[in-house]
């Protein structure tokens, strides 16, 4: 068995004609989906068995790997492991940071063996069940490093499972922020506690996000007709687009992600998605969605952002007296708010028609965290207290006294209803006084 790299230009007949045996006659895809106008620019594998073509792959400019054909009587003699090291090699010679594919689900145990792990839900494909699989390449922060590193100020490590977080440090403040799900990890004003927290039982790991920080709740925020919790975007790995130094001595990181098949295939919408992060003396993050298609979208989204707290019990939240809210634990009965928030037990909040600020009141740290908005008509608080912190295993036993969710979003009924062409912007301003 034989393995060459080729151009399409070189092998398209063999190529095309593995294609079309396996994927066309023998799994019934149409050929309108099948040549999809990408295969002039990819690197293709072409495996032969005694000068007989008889399996094919690709490798896309973005680290896709798709098209894995082997004909039908040469299976299971290790032609698919063949082509997979080798496009895997070709990735990292290309100095790629990560490589996907859409794997036929019956076929995910083969690529989890080679350290694909997979990322959101099941989607159909030409009516075939698959999922979306991620592997991270061991330079993955190098690559990123010699983009968008700053000496001094911002340099990306490797925070397991080969997840790029930005370590990021100014004359003011230090912040983390993790590229998969574009969440901020954390920050710490110089001479504060930290003011953003992340369980000590967080775990890093492709297609999880990590419990605390700022989780990116989009394009749903809460439950959707039995889809996960708070949208998709915060288990994708997203892409770095910019970083830079900015007045006043802060950091900037600019993420984003846009629409491809798997997240079409679960919210059938044209997107491009931005957080941008500017780290100093306060914390700034502006989350930005445009309608990139031809038809409206309407979302709901949110910065679900985790507050480290000396003790929830002495922990008071103020500005949202007078306001209405759905009350979560109370099966979404609706109250009004009557003072500042306290806490005596499990509290998870949808405070409606509000922008205005909330302070987060810690007699304990003696300080108060500001939390201002823009482009948010609901806020939400919610801490697990300890039935809850119990059904989380990313939580360690006790870390709900540590922690307050005071959440910058737009929940329903608060949606946002996007024409094509349009943009939203939600930002969150906190600073501690
Ligand atoms: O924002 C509050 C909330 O919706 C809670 O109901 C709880 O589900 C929390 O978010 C955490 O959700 P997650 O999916 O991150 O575990």
């Amino acid at each position: 068995m034989k393995i060459a790299k080729v151009t399409w230009g070189e092998a398209q007949a063999e190529l095309s004609a593995i294609r079309h045996a396996v994927f066309i006659e023998e799994q019934q895809v149409p050929e309108e989906l099948e040549w999809d106008g990408e295969d002039e620019s990819a690197l293709h594998v072409l495996v032969h068995e005694d000068s007989q073509p008889i399996a094919c792959a690709r490798l896309l400019a973005d680290g896709h790997i798709g098209r894995m054909a082997v004909l039908k009587d040469y299976r299971s003699r290790g032609a698919g492991r063949l082509m997979l090291k080798t496009l895997l090699m070709e990735a990292e010679k290309l100095r790629r940071s990560r490589v996907f594919l859409n794997a036929q689900t019956r076929a995910a145990g083969f690529y989890a063996k080679y350290g694909f792990s997979q990322v959101g839900g099941e989607f159909p494909d030409a009516n075939i069940p698959h999922l979306r699989m991620e592997k991270n390449l061991d330079n993955f922060s190098e690559t990123l490093n010699a983009r968008f590193a700053i000496p001094g100020r911002l340099r990306f490590q490797d925070s397991g499972a080969g997840l790029p977080v930005a370590e990021i440090t100014t004359p003011d403040a230090m912040a983390r922020v993790a590229v998969q799900g574009g969440q901020v990890l954390e920050w710490q004003p110089n001479g504060q506690k930290p003011v953003i927290w992340v369980s000590k039982a967080a775990v890093y790991q492709t297609g999880k996000g990590v419990r605390g920080g700022v989780p990116v709740c989009w394009p749903w925020f809460g439950q959707l007709e039995g889809k996960g919790a708070h949208g998709f975007v915060r288990v994708r790995m997203w892409e770095v687009r910019e970083s830079r130094t900015d007045l006043a001595d802060t950091v900037v990181l600019r993420l984003g992600i846009k629409d491809d098949e798997s997240t079409r295939a679960q919210w059938d919408h044209a997107f491009d998605l931005e957080l941008i992060v500017t780290v100093g003396a306060a914390l700034k993050m502006e989350l930005v969605t445009r309608n990139t298609g031809d038809k409206p979208f309407t979302i709901t989204d949110g910065l679900h952002t985790y507050f480290r707290v000396g003790d929830i019990k002495q922990t008071k939240v103020q500005g949202l007296d007078g306001t209405e809210y759905f009350d979560k634990v109370r099966d979404f009965a609706k109250e009004r708010q009557s003072g500042a928030v306290t806490f005596s037990g499990e509290t998870d909040r949808v405070y409606i028609n509000t922008t205005s600020d909330c302070m987060i009141e810690d007699p304990v740290f003696g300080r108060t965290i500001r939390i201002a908005k823009a482009g948010s008509t609901s806020t939400v608080v919610w801490n697990p207290w300890t039935e809850k912190e119990k059904a989380f295993s990313d939580m360690a036993a006790g870390e709900y006294a540590d922690m307050v969710c005071v959440e910058t979003v737009n929940a329903s009924p608060d949606e946002i209803t996007l024409q094509p062409g349009a943009k939203h912007n939600l930002t969150a301003f906190i600073g501690v006084e």
